[in-house]
């Protein structure tokens, strides 16, 4: 499978947005016999559509997708992947954060599994990031079950298919989004493969707004809903399993 999506959220990146979509073109591209790389606007205040506009000009690959206002990284990640046209889709964060050298890492995984996750190691973030990190991850694991070490990794590669049978049924639209996306995955039977990434580095440029107080509040909210909500689906659905086709059988 040589046709790739790449989507990435972007609020207030304007200071990376460019050297991250030439960087996505200059390292992914060659990869690639088919490329698409989707930029998701998510309301910024800065210039990050007016550039991603001049960029698409030059290269036809990229396209701009905006929210008019800011709705949450969750939604503005689930925009990136459901907009995504190509038979594989990657995601990641459009901070620079990440080393795209490490997704042919990835594609390496993606023909014995649908949906291929990263875990950051080292995850080169503050201490209290990375301690909040921790124990978000640990209250999602003892709330639904194992489903990756590092849930809000934002380097995940996945068939097309877990986009379109997830479409429907994802509602997070904050920070728990990695959360119900890895949840409802798992169990619908993807098969899932985790890959350590080791080119993870603290951002450079643009601020984090993952540790604000409205987005944590946001996330314990959405993670109480979705807990009630998959109790109330389990209870519809039990006892026989939904099942989709895992990469073994198909
Ligand atoms: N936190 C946050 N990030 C957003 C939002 N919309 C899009 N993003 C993008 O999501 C990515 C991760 O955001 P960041 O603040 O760096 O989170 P962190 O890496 O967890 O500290 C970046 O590419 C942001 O530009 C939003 O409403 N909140
Ligand atoms: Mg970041």
């Amino acid at each position: 499978m040589t046709s790739l999506t790449v989507a990435m959220p972007a609020y207030n990146e304007s200071e990376n947005i460019q050297a991250m979509i030439e960087d996505t073109l200059r390292l992914v591209g060659p990869l690639m016999a088919d490329l698409e790389v989707i930029v998701v606007d998510d309301g910024s205040r800065d210039d990050t559509a007016a550039v991603v506009n001049r960029l698409t000009a030059v290269h036809p690959q990229v396209r701009l997708v905006q929210h008019e206002v800011n709705k949450g990284y969750g939604t503005a990640v689930w925009t990136g992947l459901t907009s995504a046209t190509k038979e594989l889709i990657f995601f990641t964060d459009a901070d620079r954060q990440f080393d795209l050298h490490e997704i042919s890492k990835m594609l390496a995984q993606v023909n014995t599994a649908d949906l291929v996750v990263g875990y950051r190691k080292p995850r080169r973030d503050p201490l209290m990031r990375r301690l909040n990190g921790k124990g978000w991850s640990g209250l999602v694991t003892l709330l639904f079950g194992y489903t990756a070490r590092d849930i809000d990794c934002a380097f995940k590669l996945m068939r097309r298919q877990v986009v379109d049978h997830l479409r429907s049924e994802v509602q997070s639209g904050g920070a728990t989004f990695s959360a119900e996306f890895l949840v409802r995955a798992k169990r619908a039977g993807f098969c899932m493969a985790e890959v350590p990434i080791h080119g993870h580095r603290p951002r450079m440029a643009g601020s984090p707004t993952g540790a604000k107080p409205a987005v944590i509040l946001r996330a314990f909210k959405e993670l109480v809903r979705f807990r009630m909500q998959l109790w109330r689906e389990e209870r519809v659905v039990a006892p026989q399993k939904v099942g989709v086709s895992r990469i073994g059988n198909r």
